[in-house]
Parts: C-alpha cells; structure tokens; sequence
C-alpha cells in the first residue's frame, strides 16, 4: 500500500467537471437571462460568489457528539495535520473555504511553523483562534467547574488571561489576526452567582487578554443564552457581548453564533444594530430548531440565513463604517461525513449571499418608505425564491472546483480510502462538540 496519503487528483475533477459542464453553462445562461431582465448582471454576481469565503472550525472536521454519545465514522482524522488534510478536501472541490479556525488546546502542536507550513502547502490560512477555558486540560492546576474569565478566585481568572495570552502567542505564529473567547462561566441556581459581580470580574479579566491583543488583532466575545449554565449566563446575549465590547475598546467586537439565542430571536436585527454600532466580528454559521443544535448550515431556517446576509449585504452597499465582519462555521457532525456538511454548508451560505445580492434594493426602499409592507416583503421574496444554483455551480467550476462536490467527494472513494489509512482511535473526546 502507497504510504502517500490518498488525494483527490485534479484530472479526476476534470472528468467529473466534463461530464457535467455542458447542461450547468446551459442552465447558468437560463438563469442569467431572466436575472438580466431585472436588470442584475450575472457575471459580475460570479465573481462575487468566487470571492465569498468563510472559515472551516478544525473541530468540524471530526465526527461531533452530544453528552449521550458519539458515533465515530470511517477514517477519522486523528490530529490537526489529518484535519487539515480534510479541510483542503472542502476547498478543493467547493472553493470557498480558504481558511481553517484552530481551537486550543485541541489542536495544540510543538511545532507550529510546521502546521502553518501543511496548511499552506493546501493553499489554506488561519482564521480567528478559539481559546477554550470551558474544560479542564489534564494536569491543569486549577479547575474551570465555577467559570473562568469571572471565576470568584483570582487564581482561576489568571490562569484563564494566560491561556487566552498564550492562544494570541499561538495565533502570532499561525498568522491569524484574530482571537474569539466565548466563556462557559454562568450559574445553575438562582443566588449562586452575583450577576453583577460575575460580570464586572469577567470585563477586568478581559482588559489584561485586550491588553495582550497585537496592535491589528482584534478580539471576538461570543455571547451564549445558555448552556452548559442553565440559570445564568455571564455573556447571554448581544446586549451583555455589546457593553462588555464597549468598556473593552475598539479591537474588541461581538460574533454572533446562530445557534445562541432564544427560539424566534429576531437575529438579523441583533446583526443589524450591531453593524449599527460598529460592532460586529462576524459569525459562527449553523442552523438549529430548538437550542444550540450546530446543525447544518441553511438546513432547518434557510429564509433566516438569506435575511442575516440580507442585512449584510445592507450594510456592504451603504459602506457601514467599520464593517468587516468574519465568517465562520462552528457545527457539530454527528451523523453525516463533516466534510460532505462542511462543503453543502459553504454552499448553503453562498446562496444566502448570492440571492441577498440579487435584491432589488431601489425598489425595496421605495416600499419601506411608502409602507409598502407586502411589496417589500415580496421583493425579499423573490431574490430568495430564486434558485441561483447554476449560478454557484458556475462559480465553483472557474475556481477550479467541482460541479457536484458532494457526487464528486462520494465517486472519489476519499473516506474508504482515509478509513485504510486512518485506522480507527478509541471514542476520544478530544474536539469534540
Ligand atoms: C460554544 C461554541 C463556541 C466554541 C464551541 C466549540 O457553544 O459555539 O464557539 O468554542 O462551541
Ligand atoms: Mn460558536
């Protein structure tokens, strides 16, 4: 057996691109022609779709779990340079993720020159660095069960600052300009924290991570309405995520999770103040019916992913002052392949963002000054009722992607092949989410 570690070959994608060009040009053509008719230009929405990027989570590249169980696939990537291997899979064939978001200490390494090396030698970058002060590490001198950036004992905070520090250090080397904490810490009782306290020792803690921030870094708060605390949490919601960014500076900034809000939460608003306030970091995109379920991207609400990029796409025409937001994936992959649902989530925010462009926005304006409420909601409507598909596919097949990337990956024979190489590891916990 060839110890080189199997890899999709270009001429293969060629093959699979030849077989299915022609009738993907011909509905591209189709479906430019209508759009040309509402006056919207095609080719110009292509090469905005090429240039749509957002980052794959590392930890999504493995097999998730819930506290129940997890059901570990085929060919499981063992280590951060396996899951970058996975990642460049997702790149190659849909070509719109080309940057990775490391989480530490799950994929800490002695050598990080070397791993920054393996990922750009897949054309691949780093994207924010996810500190994890919500477990305790083997060996860890302190334990995080009562919170960690607004624990009660000074200790713990300090511990937290150095572990947040030494992912700045970390992120230094592996080029990232970004740092995103999102923090456990809450309560399961009522009286068992002071919830102003909590806060107030959260934001001094926060100042010494600020404090350590390179001068082009930013810092991402990531704000949760619960879980794994059940009666409070520090950093619940926007608002919370919101003032804490505001006493910290302007490198810090507020990233919206979809999955973290209450069930029916208007989240496209809490996007819009937010670029309203010049402070938005960005997203972890996932989908979710009931609580924080990281589920596929588009897959439950796919009319509330095409209205947050509605409000994004808002702002980018308006030139909103300090907007640039970065966009991330954060999903759990407990029963599909992850890099089949990272590649149909990518594709799934695409379309968000391709059918928000095609908006009329002149006219939707009009409507919203004239209180025109079904017009407006109709000219929503009919940019999000536009199948755009050829339109992806097109863009994906000049990036020198796949038509099909799912059909694609499956003929490749990727897993069976990653399953004879990656033999089997015990049900780890290592990553997972
Ligand atoms: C918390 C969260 C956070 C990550 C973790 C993997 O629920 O969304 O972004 O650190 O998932
Ligand atoms: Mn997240």
């Amino acid at each position: 057996m060839s110890t080189k570690p199997f890899t999709i070959s270009a001429d293969f994608i060629a093959n699979h691109n030849a077989r299915l060009e022609a009738a993907t040009v011909e509905d591209y053509q189709a479906l430019a022609r209508a759009l040309a008719r509402r006056g919207i230009d095609a080719e110009k929405l292509v090469e905005k779709v090429i240039a749509f990027a957002v980052a794959i989570p590392t930890w999504g590249v493995g097999t998730g779990g819930t506290r129940f169980a997890r059901f570990p696939g085929p060919g499981e990537p063992r280590n951060i340079f396996e899951k970058i291997d996975d990642c460049a899979v997702i790149q190659q064939l849909a070509r719109a993720t080309p940057t990775i978001s490391p989480h530490i200490p799950w994929d800490k390494v002695d050598d990080y020159a070397a791993l920054r090396e393996k990922a750009s030698a897949h054309g691949l970058a780093f994207d924010a660095v996810n500190s994890n002060t919500f477990q305790d590490q083997p060996g860890q001198a302190l334990s995080y069960k009562f919170g960690s950036l607004s624990h009660t004992d000074a200790r713990v905070r300090a511990q937290a600052v150095a572990h947040n520090v030494e992912c700045i250090e970390i992120g230094k080397k592996l080029g990232s300009k970004a740092l995103t904490v999102w923090i456990a810490d809450g309560s399961n009782f009522a009286g068992q924290s002071n919830l102003t306290k909590a806060l107030d020792r959260y934001i001094a803690a926060m100042r010494e991570v600020y404090a350590a921030l390179p001068a082009d870094w930013r810092v991402f708060l990531e704000h949760k309405l619960y879980e794994p605390a059940f009666y409070s949490t520090v950093i619940s919601d926007w608002g919370s995520s919101f003032a804490a960014a505001q006493e910290l500076g302007p490198k810090a900034l507020c990233l919206v999770d979809l999955g973290h809000h209450a069930p029916n939460v208007n989240i496209e608003q809490i996007v819009a103040r937010l670029v309203r306030f010049k402070k938005l970091a960005g997203f972890h995109f996932n989908d979710s019916k009931y609580g924080d379920d990281d589920l596929d991207s588009g897959s439950v609400e796919p009319f509330r992913l095409f209205l947050v990029f509605n409000e994004l796409i808002d702002a980018e025409r308006r030139k909103a002052e300090g907007f640039a937001p970065a966009y991330m994936i954060d999903q759990s992959h407990n029963v599909t392949d992850p890099i089949e649902s990272l590649m149909q989530s990518a594709i799934e925010l695409q379309r968000a963002y391709a059918q928000a462009l095609i908006v009329d926005r002149a006219a939707l304006e009009a409507a919203q000054e004239t209180n025109d409420a079904l017009g407006a909601h109709l000219e929503l409507k009919r940019a999000f009722t536009t199948d755009v598909s050829p339109l992806l596919a097109v863009a994906r097949l000049r990036a020198g992607g796949a038509t099909a990337p799912i059909e694609a990956y499956r003929a490749s024979g990727y897993r069976a092949h990653k399953a004879k190489e990656r033999p089997a590891v015990g049900g780890t916990s290592a990553g997972i989410v």
